[in-house]
């Protein structure tokens, strides 16, 4: 494994690294655990080290998206426009459980609180509708990058935040028209290239159709983008 000093970035940003996520093999199998760190080094990602993570979107009740822009201070994709929340669930007893993604739900409704401190009361672990799961890699800026099994998440409702700074830079509810128009004209937005692929592929539609997510449900299927 390579070895990279981070010392000069964010503090919190460089002790969360330390975190355990899941190695998984491409059918989504846990295959061991390794540090958020290594998960995340292009040069452990281009010899095959895949993770676990999920994504989630939250819709309000007038079907707007919330989007985060990650802050200046993450390791990964600084100041880039994205969905709701993404993280890893981590190598723990309570996340590492699969049935019905209780261990992914249990992680997204911690992050959720954690990056934009929402309250776990207001997302019920069974609100979050698992869609499908995502295989991806993608590079950040050379020596950082994603390389994941990633879960999707649907989760409609109306919820309080307040930011965590050292996480999110910005918050905005954008309709399905305003954020099609950020594609075609970004300006100074710079999309993270999971939530660009999702977009891409499959989040108008399903956005289409948030009154029947069950019909947008491929809970077996690995896509690889
Ligand atoms: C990682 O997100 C997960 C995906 C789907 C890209 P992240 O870099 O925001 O993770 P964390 O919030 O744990 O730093
Ligand atoms: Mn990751």
């Amino acid at each position: 494994m390579v070895n990279i000093d981070i010392t000069a970035y964010d503090p919190e940003q460089v002790r969360l690294m330390e975190e355990m996520c899941i190695l998984v093999n491409k059918n989504d199998q846990r295959i061991g655990a390794d540090t958020k760190k290594n998960c995340h080094l292009m040069e452990n990602i281009n010899k095959g080290l895949l993770h676990r993570a999920f994504s989630v979107f939250l819709f309000d009740s007038e079907n707007k998206l919330l989007l985060q822009q990650r802050s200046d201070d993450k390791i990964t994709f600084p100041s880039q426009w994205t969905n709701t929340c993404c993280s890893h669930p981590l190598n723990t007893p309570l996340e590492l459980e699969e049935t019905n993604q209780i261990g992914v739900r249990r992680a997204a409704q911690r992050k959720l609180q954690h990056e934009l401190g929402i309250k776990q009361e207001q997302l019920p672990l069974e609100d979050f509708v698992f869609l499908t799961k995502i295989h991806y890699l993608a590079p950040s800026d050379g020596i950082w990058g994603e390389h994941e099994i990633d879960f999707i998440l649907i989760i409609r409702a109306d919820v309080n935040f307040e930011a965590n700074k050292n996480e999110v830079k910005a918050v905005e509810y954008i309709s399905k028209e305003d954020l099609q128009k950020k594609f075609q004209n970004p300006g100074d937005w710079k999309f993270t290239p999971w939530f660009k692929l999702i977009c891409e592929n499959f989040l108008f539609d399903w956005w289409e159709k948030l009154d029947n997510l069950e019909e947008s449900k491929d809970i077996h299927k690995i896509h690889r983008l």
